[in-house]
Protein backbone atom coordinates (compact mmCIF):
# COMPACT_ATOMS: atom_id res chain seq x y z
CA UNK A 1 0.00 0.00 0.00
CA UNK A 2 2.63 2.56 0.75
CA UNK A 3 3.90 2.73 -2.66
CA UNK A 4 0.14 3.53 -4.09
CA UNK A 5 -0.34 6.74 -5.57
CA UNK A 6 -2.19 9.32 -4.32
CA UNK A 7 -3.64 12.26 -6.59
CA UNK A 8 -3.32 16.30 -5.05
CA UNK A 9 -6.78 18.51 -5.55
CA UNK A 10 -6.12 22.34 -4.31
CA UNK A 11 -8.79 25.20 -4.61
CA UNK A 12 -7.95 28.58 -4.11
CA UNK A 13 -11.28 29.93 -3.40
CA UNK A 14 -12.46 33.68 -1.91
CA UNK A 15 -12.23 32.84 1.49
CA UNK A 16 -9.64 30.03 1.98
CA UNK A 17 -7.04 27.72 0.76
CA UNK A 18 -7.86 24.40 0.71
CA UNK A 19 -6.48 20.38 -0.36
CA UNK A 20 -8.02 17.62 -0.82
CA UNK A 21 -5.97 14.07 -0.91
CA UNK A 22 -7.40 10.89 -2.63
CA UNK A 23 -5.91 7.89 -3.59
CA UNK A 24 -5.76 5.57 -6.80
CA UNK A 25 -9.86 4.31 -5.76
CA UNK A 26 -10.79 7.84 -5.34
CA UNK A 27 -11.07 7.59 -1.35
CA UNK A 28 -10.43 10.66 0.33
CA UNK A 29 -7.17 10.37 2.49
CA UNK A 30 -6.86 13.92 3.67
CA UNK A 31 -8.41 17.27 4.06
CA UNK A 32 -6.67 20.34 4.86
CA UNK A 33 -6.98 24.26 4.82
CA UNK A 34 -5.96 27.91 5.57
CA UNK A 35 -8.67 30.89 6.27
CA UNK A 36 -7.32 33.89 4.93
CA UNK A 37 -9.34 35.78 7.49
CA UNK A 38 -8.43 33.68 10.68
CA UNK A 39 -5.21 32.33 10.26
CA UNK A 40 -3.42 35.13 8.30
CA UNK A 41 -4.55 38.26 9.90
CA UNK A 42 -2.29 40.52 8.94
CA UNK A 43 -4.06 40.74 5.05
CA UNK A 44 -6.75 42.51 7.24
CA UNK A 45 -9.74 41.05 4.88
CA UNK A 46 -12.88 39.92 5.53
CA UNK A 47 -14.52 36.74 3.61
CA UNK A 48 -10.85 36.46 2.14
CA UNK A 49 -11.33 40.36 0.31
CA UNK A 50 -11.05 44.18 0.18
CA UNK A 51 -13.66 46.00 -0.61
CA UNK A 52 -13.50 49.99 -1.66
CA UNK A 53 -15.53 52.75 0.26
CA UNK A 54 -18.28 52.58 -3.14
CA UNK A 55 -18.96 48.75 -2.38
CA UNK A 56 -18.55 48.32 -6.18
CA UNK A 57 -14.53 47.37 -6.23
CA UNK A 58 -13.31 43.84 -4.37
CA UNK A 59 -9.65 42.89 -4.36
CA UNK A 60 -7.42 40.33 -2.54
CA UNK A 61 -3.54 40.67 -1.94
CA UNK A 62 -2.20 38.17 -4.15
CA UNK A 63 0.79 37.61 -1.32
CA UNK A 64 -2.05 36.39 0.37
CA UNK A 65 -2.52 33.28 -1.88
CA UNK A 66 1.28 33.22 -2.02
CA UNK A 67 1.78 32.96 1.59
CA UNK A 68 -1.68 30.51 1.67
CA UNK A 69 0.45 27.79 0.04
CA UNK A 70 3.46 27.48 2.25
CA UNK A 71 1.20 27.67 5.34
CA UNK A 72 -1.28 24.67 3.30
CA UNK A 73 1.80 22.60 2.77
CA UNK A 74 3.40 23.30 5.69
CA UNK A 75 0.26 21.98 7.74
CA UNK A 76 0.40 18.90 5.83
CA UNK A 77 4.16 18.05 6.11
CA UNK A 78 3.46 18.42 9.81
CA UNK A 79 0.61 15.82 9.62
CA UNK A 80 2.91 13.55 8.01
CA UNK A 81 1.64 13.88 4.44
CA UNK A 82 3.31 11.27 1.78
CA UNK A 83 4.26 14.12 -0.90
CA UNK A 84 6.23 11.24 -2.48
CA UNK A 85 3.93 9.20 -3.35
CA UNK A 86 1.32 12.23 -5.08
CA UNK A 87 1.63 11.07 -8.45
CA UNK A 88 -0.24 14.32 -9.84
CA UNK A 89 -1.29 17.57 -8.92
CA UNK A 90 -4.36 19.82 -9.93
CA UNK A 91 -5.96 22.80 -8.40
CA UNK A 92 -8.84 25.21 -8.86
CA UNK A 93 -9.34 28.79 -8.50
CA UNK A 94 -11.80 31.04 -7.83
CA UNK A 95 -12.77 32.65 -11.35
CA UNK A 96 -12.43 35.71 -13.37
CA UNK A 97 -9.96 37.14 -10.57
CA UNK A 98 -6.17 38.15 -12.24
CA UNK A 99 -2.70 38.36 -10.89
CA UNK A 100 0.11 40.76 -12.82
CA UNK A 101 3.39 39.52 -12.68
CA UNK A 102 6.28 42.21 -12.68
CA UNK A 103 8.43 42.24 -15.38
CA UNK A 104 11.40 39.74 -13.92
CA UNK A 105 9.07 37.44 -11.82
CA UNK A 106 9.61 34.21 -14.49
CA UNK A 107 13.16 34.33 -13.22
CA UNK A 108 12.37 34.82 -9.49
CA UNK A 109 10.27 31.81 -10.13
CA UNK A 110 12.84 29.83 -11.53
CA UNK A 111 15.21 29.97 -9.06
CA UNK A 112 13.27 30.26 -5.55
CA UNK A 113 14.91 29.13 -2.74
CA UNK A 114 13.63 26.67 -0.46
CA UNK A 115 15.65 28.30 2.73
CA UNK A 116 13.77 31.02 2.24
CA UNK A 117 9.42 31.61 2.25
CA UNK A 118 7.46 32.10 -1.00
CA UNK A 119 6.42 35.34 -0.11
CA UNK A 120 8.83 36.56 1.40
CA UNK A 121 11.00 35.85 -2.06
CA UNK A 122 7.85 36.61 -4.49
CA UNK A 123 6.15 40.27 -2.10
CA UNK A 124 7.64 42.26 -4.94
CA UNK A 125 7.12 40.41 -7.69
CA UNK A 126 3.39 42.29 -8.63
CA UNK A 127 3.23 45.14 -10.56
CA UNK A 128 -0.42 45.66 -9.48
CA UNK A 129 -0.72 44.87 -5.65
CA UNK A 130 -4.34 44.28 -5.25
CA UNK A 131 -6.05 42.10 -7.66
CA UNK A 132 -9.73 42.15 -8.86
CA UNK A 133 -11.43 39.11 -7.75
CA UNK A 134 -15.04 37.87 -9.27
CA UNK A 135 -16.79 40.05 -6.68
CA UNK A 136 -15.63 43.58 -7.81
CA UNK A 137 -18.42 45.25 -9.77
CA UNK A 138 -16.56 48.80 -10.77
CA UNK A 139 -16.18 47.88 -14.83
CA UNK A 140 -19.52 48.89 -15.59
CA UNK A 141 -17.87 51.58 -18.56
CA UNK A 142 -15.60 48.73 -20.10
CA UNK A 143 -18.31 46.38 -20.13
CA UNK A 144 -20.69 48.95 -22.54
CA UNK A 145 -17.40 49.83 -24.20
CA UNK A 146 -16.52 46.33 -25.14
CA UNK A 147 -20.14 45.15 -26.05
CA UNK A 148 -20.43 48.17 -28.50
CA UNK A 149 -16.83 47.47 -30.10
CA UNK A 150 -18.56 43.92 -30.85
CA UNK A 151 -21.34 44.53 -31.98
CA UNK A 152 -23.80 44.11 -29.44
CA UNK A 153 -23.75 42.00 -26.40
CA UNK A 154 -25.49 38.97 -28.09
CA UNK A 155 -22.43 39.33 -30.61
CA UNK A 156 -20.30 38.98 -27.79
CA UNK A 157 -21.92 36.16 -26.23
CA UNK A 158 -21.69 34.28 -29.83
CA UNK A 159 -17.99 34.83 -29.64
CA UNK A 160 -16.65 34.58 -26.08
CA UNK A 161 -20.16 32.39 -24.18
CA UNK A 162 -21.10 35.95 -22.42
CA UNK A 163 -22.14 38.84 -22.88
CA UNK A 164 -19.55 41.75 -20.92
CA UNK A 165 -19.99 40.91 -17.04
CA UNK A 166 -18.20 43.36 -15.06
CA UNK A 167 -16.30 40.32 -13.07
CA UNK A 168 -14.72 39.12 -16.54
CA UNK A 169 -11.23 39.33 -16.53
CA UNK A 170 -10.69 41.18 -19.73
CA UNK A 171 -13.18 44.44 -18.88
CA UNK A 172 -10.78 44.25 -15.50
CA UNK A 173 -7.96 44.33 -17.38
CA UNK A 174 -9.50 47.23 -19.47
CA UNK A 175 -9.79 49.23 -16.14
CA UNK A 176 -6.62 48.49 -14.79
CA UNK A 177 -4.69 49.67 -18.19
CA UNK A 178 -7.04 52.64 -17.99
CA UNK A 179 -6.48 53.73 -14.29
CA UNK A 180 -2.79 52.43 -13.95
CA UNK A 181 -1.15 52.27 -17.31
CA UNK A 182 2.62 52.08 -15.32
CA UNK A 183 1.21 49.22 -13.35
CA UNK A 184 -0.01 47.67 -17.00
CA UNK A 185 4.01 48.73 -18.56
CA UNK A 186 5.59 46.82 -15.84
CA UNK A 187 3.49 43.48 -15.99
CA UNK A 188 5.48 40.60 -17.69
CA UNK A 189 2.31 37.95 -17.45
CA UNK A 190 -1.11 38.16 -16.41
CA UNK A 191 -2.69 35.10 -14.75
CA UNK A 192 -5.94 34.13 -13.53
CA UNK A 193 -5.88 32.73 -10.13
CA UNK A 194 -5.84 29.18 -11.14
CA UNK A 195 -3.13 29.94 -13.55
CA UNK A 196 -1.52 31.96 -10.83
CA UNK A 197 -1.40 29.09 -8.25
CA UNK A 198 -0.28 26.67 -10.47
CA UNK A 199 2.78 28.92 -11.50
CA UNK A 200 3.61 28.93 -7.83
CA UNK A 201 3.81 25.23 -7.78
CA UNK A 202 6.12 24.50 -11.19
CA UNK A 203 8.15 27.57 -10.66
CA UNK A 204 7.62 29.12 -14.05
CA UNK A 205 4.08 30.54 -15.97
CA UNK A 206 1.45 28.45 -15.92
CA UNK A 207 -1.17 28.19 -18.86
CA UNK A 208 -4.60 29.47 -18.45
CA UNK A 209 -7.11 26.34 -19.20
CA UNK A 210 -9.86 27.34 -21.77
CA UNK A 211 -12.63 26.29 -19.14
CA UNK A 212 -11.50 29.24 -17.21
CA UNK A 213 -10.42 31.70 -19.79
CA UNK A 214 -13.73 31.30 -20.91
CA UNK A 215 -14.91 33.99 -18.02
CA UNK A 216 -12.74 36.39 -19.49
CA UNK A 217 -14.37 38.19 -22.55
CA UNK A 218 -11.80 37.45 -24.38
CA UNK A 219 -11.86 33.79 -25.86
CA UNK A 220 -13.55 32.63 -29.19
CA UNK A 221 -15.53 29.68 -27.25
CA UNK A 222 -15.78 27.40 -30.30
CA UNK A 223 -12.00 27.39 -31.36
CA UNK A 224 -11.20 27.75 -27.88
CA UNK A 225 -8.42 30.52 -28.79
CA UNK A 226 -7.90 33.89 -27.67
CA UNK A 227 -9.97 36.29 -30.03
CA UNK A 228 -7.34 38.70 -31.52
CA UNK A 229 -9.87 42.27 -31.66
CA UNK A 230 -11.24 41.35 -28.31
CA UNK A 231 -7.45 41.26 -26.82
CA UNK A 232 -6.92 44.85 -29.13
CA UNK A 233 -9.69 46.20 -27.69
CA UNK A 234 -8.90 45.66 -24.19
CA UNK A 235 -5.24 46.79 -23.89
CA UNK A 236 -2.06 47.08 -26.06
CA UNK A 237 0.32 43.72 -26.13
CA UNK A 238 -2.05 41.62 -24.36
CA UNK A 239 -1.60 38.58 -26.25
CA UNK A 240 2.32 38.03 -24.68
CA UNK A 241 1.18 39.23 -21.54
CA UNK A 242 -1.26 35.91 -21.02
CA UNK A 243 0.54 33.66 -22.84
CA UNK A 244 -0.53 30.46 -24.44
CA UNK A 245 -4.08 28.67 -23.68
CA UNK A 246 -4.17 25.05 -22.65
CA UNK A 247 -6.75 22.24 -22.30
CA UNK A 248 -7.52 21.39 -18.46
CA UNK A 249 -6.37 17.20 -19.19
CA UNK A 250 -2.38 19.21 -20.27
CA UNK A 251 0.55 18.98 -18.14
CA UNK A 252 1.63 22.11 -16.75
CA UNK A 253 5.48 21.23 -15.77
CA UNK A 254 6.65 19.48 -12.44
CA UNK A 255 6.38 20.62 -9.06
CA UNK A 256 9.19 22.86 -8.62
CA UNK A 257 13.25 21.76 -6.84
CA UNK A 258 11.64 24.47 -3.86
CA UNK A 259 8.75 22.25 -3.08
CA UNK A 260 10.51 18.96 -3.31
CA UNK A 261 13.18 19.98 -1.01
CA UNK A 262 10.25 22.21 1.54
CA UNK A 263 7.68 19.53 1.11
CA UNK A 264 9.38 15.76 -0.23
CA UNK A 265 7.68 15.69 -3.18
CA UNK A 266 8.58 13.43 -5.94
CA UNK A 267 11.21 14.91 -8.35
CA UNK A 268 8.74 14.24 -11.47
CA UNK A 269 5.38 15.39 -10.26
CA UNK A 270 3.32 16.45 -12.91
CA UNK A 271 1.00 19.39 -12.25
CA UNK A 272 -2.04 19.06 -13.93
CA UNK A 273 -3.27 22.22 -15.52
CA UNK A 274 -5.26 24.23 -13.22
CA UNK A 275 -9.29 25.70 -13.52
CA UNK A 276 -11.59 27.52 -12.41
CA UNK A 277 -13.93 26.49 -8.78
CA UNK A 278 -17.05 26.09 -10.95
CA UNK A 279 -15.00 23.96 -13.85
CA UNK A 280 -13.67 21.51 -11.27
CA UNK A 281 -16.79 21.35 -9.44
CA UNK A 282 -18.05 19.92 -12.45
CA UNK A 283 -15.81 17.42 -12.77
CA UNK A 284 -16.08 16.86 -9.02
CA UNK A 285 -19.64 16.17 -9.38
CA UNK A 286 -19.09 14.40 -12.39
CA UNK A 287 -21.66 15.78 -14.66
CA UNK A 288 -22.16 13.90 -18.07
CA UNK A 289 -25.81 14.05 -19.32
CA UNK A 290 -27.91 16.77 -20.68
CA UNK A 291 -30.32 17.73 -17.30
CA UNK A 292 -27.56 16.69 -15.14
CA UNK A 293 -27.61 19.71 -13.24
CA UNK A 294 -25.95 20.96 -10.01
CA UNK A 295 -25.77 24.17 -7.47
CA UNK A 296 -23.07 25.10 -5.67
CA UNK A 297 -24.08 26.94 -2.25
CA UNK A 298 -20.98 28.68 -1.14
CA UNK A 299 -19.78 32.36 -1.23
CA UNK A 300 -21.33 32.69 -4.67
CA UNK A 301 -24.58 30.41 -5.36
CA UNK A 302 -23.91 29.23 -8.70
CA UNK A 303 -25.98 26.56 -11.19
CA UNK A 304 -24.31 24.75 -14.05
CA UNK A 305 -24.83 22.09 -16.42
CA UNK A 306 -22.65 20.06 -18.53
CA UNK A 307 -23.83 20.88 -22.54
CA UNK A 308 -23.26 19.66 -26.35
CA UNK A 309 -24.92 21.81 -27.89
CA UNK A 310 -24.92 25.53 -26.38
CA UNK A 311 -26.94 28.65 -27.29
CA UNK A 312 -24.87 31.48 -26.14
CA UNK A 313 -27.32 34.10 -24.71
CA UNK A 314 -26.45 37.90 -24.75
CA UNK A 315 -29.10 38.91 -21.67
CA UNK A 316 -27.64 36.27 -18.98
CA UNK A 317 -25.51 33.35 -17.73
CA UNK A 318 -22.42 31.88 -19.25
CA UNK A 319 -21.01 29.41 -21.31
CA UNK A 320 -17.48 27.92 -20.70
CA UNK A 321 -15.71 25.47 -22.31
CA UNK A 322 -15.70 22.24 -20.37
CA UNK A 323 -12.49 21.33 -18.51
CA UNK A 324 -12.98 17.33 -19.06
CA UNK A 325 -14.75 17.11 -22.64
CA UNK A 326 -12.63 18.98 -25.19
CA UNK A 327 -15.56 19.16 -27.36
CA UNK A 328 -18.01 20.01 -24.64
CA UNK A 329 -19.63 22.72 -23.32
CA UNK A 330 -20.87 23.54 -19.48
CA UNK A 331 -23.81 26.55 -18.71
CA UNK A 332 -23.29 28.61 -15.55
CA UNK A 333 -25.37 30.83 -13.81
CA UNK A 334 -23.74 33.02 -10.99
CA UNK A 335 -25.40 34.82 -7.92
CA UNK A 336 -23.05 37.09 -5.72
CA UNK A 337 -25.53 36.91 -3.08
CA UNK A 338 -25.25 33.25 -1.41
CA UNK A 339 -24.12 32.53 1.38
CA UNK A 340 -23.42 35.67 3.01
CA UNK A 341 -26.59 37.10 2.30
CA UNK A 342 -28.35 33.77 3.44
CA UNK A 343 -26.35 34.86 6.75
CA UNK A 344 -27.38 38.41 7.26
CA UNK A 345 -30.69 37.57 6.75
CA UNK A 346 -30.53 34.79 9.71
CA UNK A 347 -29.10 37.03 11.91
CA UNK A 348 -31.51 40.05 11.25
CA UNK A 349 -34.34 37.10 12.35
CA UNK A 350 -32.91 36.72 15.38
CA UNK A 351 -32.16 33.24 14.70
CA UNK A 352 -28.94 31.48 15.96
CA UNK A 353 -27.92 28.84 13.74
CA UNK A 354 -29.64 27.09 10.50
CA UNK A 355 -32.08 24.97 12.80
CA UNK A 356 -33.62 27.98 14.27
CA UNK A 357 -33.71 29.39 11.09
CA UNK A 358 -35.26 26.17 9.64
CA UNK A 359 -37.82 26.06 12.50
CA UNK A 360 -38.87 29.60 11.78
CA UNK A 361 -39.21 28.97 8.04
CA UNK A 362 -41.55 25.89 8.56
CA UNK A 363 -44.01 28.44 10.57
CA UNK A 364 -45.13 29.59 7.16
CA UNK A 365 -46.52 27.08 3.96
CA UNK A 366 -44.75 26.72 0.93
CA UNK A 367 -45.13 30.03 -1.79
CA UNK A 368 -45.10 31.75 1.92
CA UNK A 369 -48.81 32.96 1.09
CA UNK A 370 -47.91 34.68 -1.68
CA UNK A 371 -45.33 37.22 -0.85
CA UNK A 372 -42.00 37.57 -2.43
CA UNK A 373 -38.80 39.22 -1.72
CA UNK A 374 -35.24 40.53 -3.48
CA UNK A 375 -32.36 40.03 -0.98
CA UNK A 376 -29.87 41.79 -2.57
CA UNK A 377 -26.61 42.60 0.29
CA UNK A 378 -23.88 43.09 -2.50
CA UNK A 379 -24.31 44.06 -5.92
CA UNK A 380 -25.88 41.04 -7.71
CA UNK A 381 -24.51 39.82 -11.08
CA UNK A 382 -27.81 37.36 -11.49
CA UNK A 383 -29.79 39.41 -12.10
CA UNK A 384 -27.89 42.99 -12.53
CA UNK A 385 -29.24 44.80 -9.64
CA UNK A 386 -26.39 47.10 -8.61
CA UNK A 387 -28.34 48.72 -5.79
CA UNK A 388 -27.92 46.74 -2.25
CA UNK A 389 -31.49 46.35 -0.53
CA UNK A 390 -34.18 43.94 0.49
CA UNK A 391 -37.41 44.42 -1.32
CA UNK A 392 -40.17 42.68 -0.40
CA UNK A 393 -43.90 42.25 -1.97
CA UNK A 394 -47.26 41.28 -0.80
CA UNK A 395 -49.54 38.77 -2.80
CA UNK A 396 -50.98 41.93 -4.63
CA UNK A 397 -47.75 42.95 -5.50
CA UNK A 398 -47.61 45.86 -3.26
CA UNK A 399 -44.63 47.07 -1.83
CA UNK A 400 -43.84 46.49 1.54
CA UNK A 401 -41.89 47.75 4.67
CA UNK A 402 -41.18 45.05 6.23
CA UNK A 403 -42.17 40.65 6.89
CA UNK A 404 -42.68 39.27 10.13
CA UNK A 405 -38.86 36.61 10.54
CA UNK A 406 -40.78 33.67 9.67
CA UNK A 407 -42.11 35.22 6.41
CA UNK A 408 -38.46 36.71 5.81
CA UNK A 409 -36.81 33.67 6.92
CA UNK A 410 -38.89 31.70 3.63
CA UNK A 411 -38.96 35.28 1.47
CA UNK A 412 -34.98 34.77 1.35
CA UNK A 413 -34.64 30.87 0.53
CA UNK A 414 -38.04 31.13 -2.00
CA UNK A 415 -36.32 33.94 -3.51
CA UNK A 416 -32.64 32.53 -4.32
CA UNK A 417 -34.69 29.17 -6.13
CA UNK A 418 -37.12 30.90 -7.96
CA UNK A 419 -34.71 32.84 -9.10
CA UNK A 420 -32.39 30.17 -10.67
CA UNK A 421 -35.52 28.16 -11.79
CA UNK A 422 -36.27 31.15 -14.06
CA UNK A 423 -32.89 32.21 -14.86
CA UNK A 424 -31.47 28.33 -15.42
CA UNK A 425 -34.79 27.76 -17.40
CA UNK A 426 -33.60 30.93 -19.85
CA UNK A 427 -30.40 29.35 -20.89
CA UNK A 428 -31.86 26.29 -21.35
CA UNK A 429 -31.30 24.65 -18.32
CA UNK A 430 -34.01 22.65 -17.79
CA UNK A 431 -32.85 19.73 -14.71
CA UNK A 432 -34.40 16.28 -14.03
CA UNK A 433 -32.38 15.70 -11.16
CA UNK A 434 -30.26 18.26 -8.94
CA UNK A 435 -27.17 17.38 -7.41
CA UNK A 436 -26.26 20.16 -4.32
CA UNK A 437 -22.66 20.49 -3.41
CA UNK A 438 -21.02 23.47 -0.84
CA UNK A 439 -21.36 24.76 2.34
CA UNK A 440 -24.91 25.28 2.84
CA UNK A 441 -26.29 21.76 0.78
CA UNK A 442 -26.43 20.11 4.33
CA UNK A 443 -28.97 22.81 4.89
CA UNK A 444 -32.29 20.91 4.63
CA UNK A 445 -34.82 23.65 4.56
CA UNK A 446 -32.94 25.12 1.52
CA UNK A 447 -32.93 21.91 -0.58
CA UNK A 448 -36.45 21.30 0.28
CA UNK A 449 -37.63 24.45 -1.04
CA UNK A 450 -34.92 23.57 -3.83
CA UNK A 451 -36.88 20.36 -4.46
CA UNK A 452 -40.26 21.91 -4.33
CA UNK A 453 -39.12 25.06 -6.54
CA UNK A 454 -37.94 22.80 -9.74
CA UNK A 455 -40.22 19.93 -8.79
CA UNK A 456 -37.13 17.55 -8.96
CA UNK A 457 -35.46 15.17 -6.64
CA UNK A 458 -32.43 16.77 -4.97
CA UNK A 459 -29.04 14.28 -4.31
CA UNK A 460 -26.48 15.47 -2.71
CA UNK A 461 -22.72 15.01 -3.20
CA UNK A 462 -21.57 13.68 0.54
CA UNK A 463 -17.90 15.51 -0.05
CA UNK A 464 -18.88 19.17 0.15
CA UNK A 465 -15.70 20.54 -1.17
CA UNK A 466 -16.33 19.95 -4.85
CA UNK A 467 -14.07 22.14 -6.39
CA UNK A 468 -10.84 20.66 -4.72
CA UNK A 469 -12.23 17.29 -4.72
CA UNK A 470 -12.62 17.41 -8.87
CA UNK A 471 -9.12 18.66 -8.91
CA UNK A 472 -8.19 16.08 -7.30
CA UNK A 473 -10.01 13.64 -9.74
CA UNK A 474 -8.73 16.07 -12.61
CA UNK A 475 -5.04 15.31 -11.33
CA UNK A 476 -5.92 11.33 -11.91
CA UNK A 477 -7.67 12.03 -15.49
CA UNK A 478 -4.58 14.06 -16.29
CA UNK A 479 -2.20 11.48 -15.18
CA UNK A 480 -4.22 8.99 -16.99
CA UNK A 481 -3.96 11.01 -20.20
CA UNK A 482 -0.15 11.30 -20.09
CA UNK A 483 0.92 8.06 -19.50
CA UNK A 484 -1.40 6.61 -22.08
CA UNK A 485 -0.13 9.69 -24.77
CA UNK A 486 -4.14 10.35 -25.87
CA UNK A 487 -7.27 11.64 -24.46
CA UNK A 488 -8.68 9.13 -22.32
CA UNK A 489 -12.90 9.69 -21.50
CA UNK A 490 -13.05 11.30 -18.33
CA UNK A 491 -15.38 8.86 -16.87
CA UNK A 492 -12.83 6.77 -17.14
CA UNK A 493 -10.59 8.34 -14.59
CA UNK A 494 -13.76 8.80 -11.86
CA UNK A 495 -15.47 5.41 -12.35
CA UNK A 496 -14.90 4.21 -9.25
CA UNK A 497 -16.11 7.09 -7.09
CA UNK A 498 -18.77 6.67 -4.61
CA UNK A 499 -22.64 7.47 -5.68
CA UNK A 500 -24.34 10.41 -4.50
CA UNK A 501 -26.90 10.22 -1.77
CA UNK A 502 -30.52 11.46 -2.52
CA UNK A 503 -31.64 14.13 -0.17
CA UNK A 504 -35.17 14.53 -1.05
CA UNK A 505 -38.09 14.45 -3.53
CA UNK A 506 -40.21 17.25 -4.65
CA UNK A 507 -44.09 17.51 -3.01
CA UNK A 508 -46.30 17.83 -5.84
CA UNK A 509 -48.53 20.10 -4.28
CA UNK A 510 -45.88 22.83 -3.77
CA UNK A 511 -44.58 22.00 -7.60
CA UNK A 512 -47.82 23.48 -8.56
CA UNK A 513 -47.97 26.68 -6.52
CA UNK A 514 -43.90 27.13 -7.00
CA UNK A 515 -44.81 27.15 -11.07
CA UNK A 516 -47.40 30.01 -10.46
CA UNK A 517 -45.29 32.14 -7.89
CA UNK A 518 -42.28 32.09 -10.25
CA UNK A 519 -44.26 34.04 -13.42
CA UNK A 520 -45.04 36.83 -10.98
CA UNK A 521 -41.81 36.34 -9.42
CA UNK A 522 -39.99 37.01 -12.78
CA UNK A 523 -42.18 39.83 -13.72
CA UNK A 524 -41.30 41.60 -10.41
CA UNK A 525 -37.72 41.30 -10.69
CA UNK A 526 -38.51 43.03 -14.22
CA UNK A 527 -39.90 45.74 -12.57
CA UNK A 528 -36.99 46.34 -9.80
C1 LIG B 1 -18.46 32.30 -11.45
C2 LIG B 1 -18.13 33.22 -10.34
C3 LIG B 1 -18.01 32.66 -8.96
C4 LIG B 1 -16.57 32.46 -8.58
C5 LIG B 1 -16.50 32.07 -7.12
O1 LIG B 1 -18.62 32.93 -12.67
O2 LIG B 1 -17.91 34.39 -10.51
O3 LIG B 1 -18.71 31.46 -8.83
O4 LIG B 1 -15.98 31.51 -9.41
O5 LIG B 1 -15.27 31.65 -6.73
Amino acid sequence: MSDAPLFLGLDSSTQSLKAILIDDQLGVQGEWSVNFDADLPHYKTRGGVHVAADGLGVTSPPVMWVEALDRLLERMHQDHCPFARIAAVSGSGQQHGSVYWRRGARARLAALNPQTSLADQLRTAFAVEASPIWMDSSTGAECREREQAMGGAQALADLTGSRAYERFTGNQIARIYRLNSDGYAATERIALVSSFMASLLIGDYAPIDVSDGSGMNLMNLRMRQWDPRSLEITAPDLAGRLGPLALAHETAGYVSAYHQQRYGFGPQTPVIVFSGDNPNSLAGLRLKEAGDVAISLGTSDTMFAALRDPTPSGEEGHLFASPVDPEGYMALVCYKNGSLTREAIRESCGAKNWADFARLLEQTPPGNRGRLGFYIEVPEITPPLLIPGRRRFDAEDRPVAAFDPAAEARAVYESQMLSMRWHGDRLGIRPKTILATGGASRDLALLRVMADVFGVPVWVAEQANSAALGAAYRARHGRMCRDRGRFVPFGEAVAQAPAFRKAIDPDPNAQRLYADLRTRFGNLEQRL
